[in-house]
């Protein structure tokens, strides 16, 4: 079963998925094995791997890392090519469609064809908008490209459906990682009601009445990175109940 499949089939269960993101550039390396269990007992479902700023081989050593320490799907969340790598098992292939920068609308895609060719990852044509969250955010920083207004949710909506027509599978409403505010829930409830695709959320979603807020508000995966990062007993909040 194709990742993106599993995730369609739980979607229309109404099932909601959780996505722990460990950047590689922060993540230390010898700490994996402890922090992968506590994924596994909590109510995760996939594991997302990827940072604005990596160095060359990190990703690799990480990801084939992690792989030794769990059966969730590992997909990949890349910044950059150079986080190409197949040891995981899928990517989000990221069009920055908030921006106009044209190196993250199709410039970077173009000289992943070659990488992806060398590798068996499934790829997921992925609609990704920045969203106004109160600072700059690295994503913002590194595309430089302009978040969308938080107060013109007319033309955030526009531009995820606009991915959604071109194609697009998934739809990633993102707040930047570390965000002071999450993606408001006006937004994702009104993004979520034009959209047949799923629907991606993240950024700076710290705690449970936050996380409750978005799938709430129509959010069908949430992804959350900082907050496990800096508090690994978050997760205790977030387990299975057996
Ligand atoms: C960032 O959406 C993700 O790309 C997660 O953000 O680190 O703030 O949880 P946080």
């Amino acid at each position: 079963n194709s990742i993106y499949t599993n995730i369609k089939e739980l979607v229309v269960q109404d099932q909601r998925l959780l996505a722990v993101l460990i950047d590689p550039d922060k993540f230390q390396i010898e700490n994996t094995s402890g922090f992968i269990a506590k994924v596994n007992t909590s109510i995760a479902t996939h594991i997302f791997v990827g940072g604005s700023i990596v160095g060359d081989l990190a990703t690799h050593v990480l990801v084939s890392e992690i792989k030794k320490h769990t059966k969730l799907p590992v997909v990949l969340f890349p910044g950059d090519v150079t986080q190409i790598t197949n040891k995981a098992d899928a990517i989000l292939f990221l069009s920055l469609l908030s921006g106009r920068n044209p190196e993250y609308l199709i410039g970077k895609h173009v000289k992943a064809v070659s990488k992806l060719a060398d590798t068996n990852l499934e790829v997921i044509p992925t609609g990704y908008l920045l969203i106004e969250s109160g600072k700059q955010t690295a994503v913002e920083k590194v595309t430089k490209t302009i978040p969308m207004s938080r107060v013109n949710v007319k033309c955030i909506v526009n531009t995820a459906k606009a991915g959604e027509l071109l194609g697009m599978k998934l739809i990633y409403l993102e707040a930047g990682s570390g965000a002071k505010e999450a993606v408001t829930k006006d937004i994702i409830t009104k993004v979520k009601n034009e959209l047949s695709i799923p629907l991606i959320v993240g950024g700076g979603i710290k705690n449970i009445n936050q996380l409750e807020m978005a799938y709430n508000s129509g959010a069908d995966l949430v992804v959350i990175g900082t907050a496990f990062e800096n508090d690994e007993s978050f997760f205790k909040e977030l387990t299975v109940e057996k």
